[in-house]
């Protein structure tokens, strides 16, 4: 049935489920329901907390733009990876982590097997065409129990995977907006990126040539 196409909830269909690797699982189109109401939030959001391109330990400026909500939010700068309760840009908290983000993060989790999943951080990403996220680890949280949320938005990217050393080798797996990765037990510490993003035309309700990607994450242990 059609219907089943765009259920946003936890029957969907088992083909609308693929599996990266053990304990990681994309839920196809789960967020696709939802891409206005994120979309909004996304603006409001980066009113308080601005989208700002962070600099590597290495000095290098990050392509991809980036902002938080949630009691914690991912930095970067010349001393390293870290989590901040504040906002360097502003002094003030990052604003609170939506109601509707929530939400879809929680009911995400549980649909691909992680019950009580409750995200403390939120990372919000935005790339412009050719925007790119070299090969890492998600590994600055302290509670590595739980899974990370990843929800895709407007333009299309290919997600690269791989194993636990950086020189093993990567699957790519295009993701479009809807998508929802939901990662954690045994590839938590998995390496990944996402490959540049190539200039294409955005699907509704984004109105410009870009990508959101929010992702969920648990940093300290509840
Ligand atoms: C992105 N995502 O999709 C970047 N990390 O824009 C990530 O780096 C990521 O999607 C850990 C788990 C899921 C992810
Ligand atoms: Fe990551």
């Amino acid at each position: 049935m059609i219907e089943d196409l765009f259920a946003d909830d936890d029957s969907l269909p088992r083909q609308w489920r693929e599996e990266l690797a053990p304990g990681a699982v994309i839920l196809r189109g789960y967020a696709g329901n939802s891409a206005e109401q994120l979309l909004q939030n996304i603006v409001s959001l980066a009113a308080i907390s601005p989208f700002r391109h962070l600099i590597t330990p290495g000095g290098h400026r990050m392509s991809v733009g980036m902002t938080n909500c949630g009691a914690l939010g991912w930095v970067s700068d010349e001393y390293g990876y870290r989590y901040s309760a504040s906002d360097p840009l502003t002094g003030r908290c990052w604003p609170p982590i939506p109601d509707c983000f929530r939400s879809l993060a929680e009911r995400a989790a549980e649909a691909a097997g992680y019950a009580h999943f409750s995200p403390d951080a939120c990372l919000v990403n935005r790339y412009v065409p050719h925007a790119r996220l070299t090969l890492h680890q998600d590994k600055n949280e302290r509670d590595m129990t739980q899974p990370i949320v990843s929800v895709s938005l407007g333009l299309p990217a290919i997600f690269l995977f791989g194993g636990t050393e950086r020189e093993h080798p990567c699957r790519r797996f295009p993701l479009v907006q809807g998508d929802v990765v939901v990662w954690g037990g045994e590839s938590r510490l998995n390496y990944h990126g996402v490959l540049p993003l190539k200039d294409t035309l955005p699907p509704w309700p984004i109105r410009e040539a870009v990508r959101y990607n929010l992702t969920f994450r648990r940093v300290m242990p509840a």
